[in-house]
């Protein structure tokens, strides 16, 4: 179906009502993820409305980096949830029991796991806004980076430390919702193998929030999901312990991309600022390192890059969007050209069958492919926008564009809904998701 431009009446109420959504998930120094389904500040989550915010009031985009930032582990680690007030979200802090870890913060109540770490790519976007604001809001962001570089550079140091201890070249996650990506088909090769023992019994409470159960992960799924919270609690969320006794170990080779750009980002704003060059060196060996790693991983026969499971060193093949990892970190210019072509082909985002020519989250030609659940073929419009943004970076603005208004075209309707229907453009999951009211204001700007 051919793509219908937005009128310009049609973006002005965009932009209105995408503003509109985030000022009523702000809940002062943070943003909820959406208002009923997430209502705490989720870590990637932070990172897309951070740079949306930006579009409007850049001290404002900085203090919701500020606000994650005090979730920060004396690990390095930034946690996937900081919980702010008592809420029917579950898993609830009681459940994830940081209390056991010695490297949790004070004075704020975490989860215990990760989620990608898109921070410093939305720090390089507010820059971007606050250079073209410029005066006071430029200098605020110039200082802002250079205050808070060394955090940053922790929060990568543990991703290539602790996350990848033997030198793979990709981060090592100890749950699928590390990968943001809860319930993709990337998982269900390890997640077989995760076979839940004794645990407290629990009462999921995200189905109220969703018209259609079949939309979210299932029950059995959950019960894994609990499991390795579990075993977590039992290592008491040091990593080492985890990695001989868990489950689930896996490279992830989006998370390692988005570790590889935003470790270059970091490194060239450090270096302009005059940050301390030893942080700057590091910097790019973890960029260097983990896109050999995502580079490596890629399947010749497909051209897409593939997760490494630890547990059974096998490579997992899935014709999932993760597979365009390259893209985003970079790398040899005939793969690049090679996933670009994929990326816009009748595989992908010019799949006959596919309302608007937008990133699925798994290829509708793919036996994997499901078209209303969760991260197992719906368009997630942040997936869309990353896939953007790493063309736009990599010099393609034509193909960056086409994204760009299709995603824009997608949103039309104004709901920001969390995921959307690929072959029908129905509106699934959570309405007003913040991320998605973020990233229309970014593509609007
Ligand atoms: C678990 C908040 C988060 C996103 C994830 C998405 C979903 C949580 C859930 O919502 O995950 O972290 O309860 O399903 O999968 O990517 O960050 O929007």
């Amino acid at each position: 179906m051919p793509v219908t431009q937005p009128t310009p009446n049609d973006i002005a109420l965009m932009a209105g009502r995408a503003g509109y959504v985030l000022k009523a998930n702000d809940r002062g120094r943070f943003t909820v993820a959406s208002p009923t389904l997430y209502p705490h500040m989720w870590s990637w989550d932070a990172g897309f409305v951070a740079l949306g915010i930006a579009t409007v009031s850049v001290p404002r985009a900085l203090d919701e980096l500020r606000t994650l930032l005090t979730g920060q582990w004396s690990t390095g680690m930034i946690p996937h949830i900081l919980f702010h007030s008592p809420s029917d979200y579950f898993p609830d802090p009681d459940r994830w029991r940081t209390q056991v870890a010695a490297a949790r913060p004070a004075g704020v109540l975490t989860s215990g796991v990760t989620q990608p770490p898109i921070h410093v790519i939305a720090l390089s976007r507010i820059l971007h806004d606050a250079r073209r604001r410029g005066g006071a809001d430029q200098e605020l962001c110039e200082r802002f980076v250079l205050d808070t570089f060394p955090r940053w550079l922790a929060w990568h140091r543990y991703l290539a430390t602790a996350r990848d201890p033997h030198e793979h070249g990709l981060v090592e996650i100890h749950h699928g919702w590390e990968s943001g990506m809860d319930d993709s088909p990337r998982w269900d090769g390890p997640y077989s193998r995760v076979r839940p023992g004794e645990m407290p019994p629990f009462t999921r409470r995200d189905l109220a929030h969703v018209s259609d159960p079949s939309q979210r992960p299932s029950d059995a799924e959950y019960r894994r999901y609990l499991w390795l919270v579990e075993q977590k609690v039992r290592a008491r969320y040091d990593d080492a312990a985890y990695r001989a006794t868990g489950d689930f170990v896996v490279g992830d080779v989006l998370v390692s991309a988005l570790l590889a750009a935003a470790s270059d980002l970091l490194a060239d704003m450090g270096a302009e600022f005059g940050a301390d060059p030893a942080g700057i060196e590091e910097s790019r060996l973890i960029a260097r390192r983990f896109r050999t790693g995502v580079l490596r991983s890629v399947d010749p026969s497909t051209g897409l890059a593939r997760d490494l499971d630890l547990r059974t060193g096998e490579h997992l093949s899935v014709d999932s969007a993760a597979g365009f990892a390259p893209l985003l970190c970079g790398g040899d210019d005939a793969l690049l050209r090679r996933q670009r072509d994929l990326l816009l082909g009748p595989r992908w985002c010019g799949h006959s069958r596919l309302r608007w020519p937008v990133v699925p989250s798994v290829s509708p030609a793919s036996p994997a492919f499901r078209d209303r659940t969760y991260w197992r073929g719906p368009q997630w419009p942040v997936l869309n926008w990353l896939m953007a943004w790493a063309l736009n970076r990599s010099g393609e603005q034509e193909a960056a564009n086409a994204l760009r208004l299709a995603g824009l075209a997608q949103l039309v309707d104004c709901d920001f809904a969390e995921y959307y229907e690929p072959l029908t453009g129905e509106q699934l999951g959570s309405r007003d998701q913040s991320w998605t009211a973020a990233i229309a204001l970014d593509f609007l700007a």
